[in-house]
């Protein structure tokens, strides 16, 4: 094929080719993105905002963030300021956003069940909200209101009382928070935010800060779960303190994968493939084919397109890093089966009949179905949840939503007589596992004694 456009991307043909699923998960184009270089780092940050409380924040804020605040904790007031200074387009485009992700997630909270298995035994799981959450919204590269929204929303929706939003102090605002941030989070409701980045913060979510009576900060509460995406640090931080609390997908840099035949459109390939590469230099974009002809078009668009975009540098690393690739296949189904294998975080399907190829797929972030369906629609105003698994844990873990901040508590109530009908069976296991309290526990209610 003619790789000479666009010669930066990689081509890993696997046309005629028959691997093992391990060799397939090794042949793939992946970043290399690992938490494990942070971990003695980040064990010392932890462990020092555990020991000194806000003197370590503060001297981390000063060491990381280039400066601290005055107070860690947003005012009221403040948040209020910023949303008064938001641009309206902005501020209606966040609206309309809110609504699409609330309505979305309002419908995913899962429904209690209730089983009635007679004469009275019953088994029913209720959905709790989790008491309190904390959740992460990064700084760096580019800045994120849209990430507030989609670790909010789903949190309310779960009916979460307490949400504490946490940022990183940014020094050219005053060592607050960048202020589009704070002004999604007075959007939102959100009155607990605090201008805290970094591995830090995250100890702080988990076990609390004690009230400083020096400096005048009031104690952080600690939550039962931590969400939101973050660099390396945090998620190194989130893996630590895990356990502790419940936490999301762990969030590596962006992918993006594209299973596309000749009926695709090059430009909005080439176009969305882009879009995510704009993230970071190490965001994947990798496009799946059995179309050498399209493949060849892409790589004409992209020459054109990456050469007019904004990040121009950004993107270029990117798509020329070993985690981007065109990847050719016989057929679209050997393209199904290498999209399972991969599990990208976004999945784009753009063939004919796009609804029943996305159908067969079983391992996806999220699956963004036909032309007219790009990335960018779920990144802000699909409705849907940008916060996805990456790094192929999508084969085990799924977007963002309502249940992440929800417990299922189980209630078990039977009767008497409901209990009698199935005595003998808890007996019997008893026995089966020499642990004949066990049984005895039923015997004593039903005067089976004698049976024994
Ligand atoms: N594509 C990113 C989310 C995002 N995009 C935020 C723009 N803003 C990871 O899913
Ligand atoms: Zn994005």
């Amino acid at each position: 094929m003619n790789s000479e456009l666009y010669p930066s991307l990689a081509t890993l043909d696997l046309r005629g080719s028959s691997l093992s699923r391990a060799e397939l998960l090794a042949a793939l184009p992946r970043s290399s993105s690992s938490v494990e270089y942070a971990t003695a780092a980040v064990e010392d940050i932890v462990a020092s905002v555990r020991a000194e409380g806000f003197g370590a924040l503060r001297s981390l804020a000063e060491k990381y963030d280039g400066g601290a605040p005055e107070h860690f904790r947003v005012t009221e007031a403040q948040l209020a300021q910023a949303l008064e200074s938001l641009d309206p387009k902005v501020r209606e485009a966040l609206e309309e956003s809110i609504s699409r992700a609330r309505k979305f997630a309002e419908a995913s909270v899962p429904r209690d069940v209730d089983v009635d298995f007679g004469n009275g035994g019953v088994v029913r799981q209720k959905w709790v909200p989790v008491r309190r959450v904390g959740l992460y919204v990064p700084g760096g590269l580019a800045v994120y209101p849209s990430s507030v929204v989609m670790n909010v929303v789903p949190a309310q929706a779960a009916g979460v009382g307490s949400i504490a939003l946490v940022s990183p102090p940014q020094k050219e605002f005053n060592s607050l928070p960048h202020p589009t941030i704070l002004a999604a989070a007075h959007l939102l409701g959100v009155t607990e935010v605090y201008a805290l980045g970094g591995a830090q913060a995250i100890a702080s979510l988990a076990y609390g800060v004690p009230a400083d009576v020096a400096s005048g900060d009031a104690e952080i509460d600690p939550v039962d779960v931590i969400t939101g995406p973050g660099n390396i640090f945090v998620a190194t931080a989130k893996r630590l303190v895990k356990g502790r609390v419940g936490i999301d997908a762990e969030a590596g840099p962006t992918e993006i994968a594209i299973l596309a035949d000749a009926s695709a459109n090059p430009d909005f390939v080439a176009a969305d493939m882009i879009s995510q590469a704009e993230h970071d230099p190490n965001a994947a974009s990798v496009l799946i084919t059995p179309s050498v002809d399209l493949a060849e078009k892409v790589r004409a668009s992209l020459e054109e397109q990456v050469a007019s975009t904004k990040h121009r540098e950004r993107v270029q690393t990117a798509l020329s890093g070993t985690q981007s690739a065109i990847v050719l296949v016989d057929s679209l189904d050997e393209g199904v089966k290498v999209c399972d294998a991969y599990a990208a975080e976004h999945l784009e399907i753009q063939t004919e009949n796009a609804e029943e190829v996305a159908s067969r797929i079983t391992a996806a972030g999220a699956i963004f179905v036909g032309s007219h369906s790009p990335v960018s629609l779920g990144d802000y105003s699909a409705g849907s949840n940008h916060v996805l698994p990456t790094m192929g844990t999508a084969a085990h873990s799924s977007a963002l939503n309502p249940t992440v901040f929800l417990k299922a508590i189980q209630f078990i109530s039977y009767s008497e007589s409901a209990l009698n009908d199935v005595a003998r069976h808890v007996v019997e296991l008893s026995r089966a596992e020499d642990l004949p309290a066990h049984g005895d526990a039923v015997l004593v209610r039903t005067q089976q004694r004698g049976q024994r």
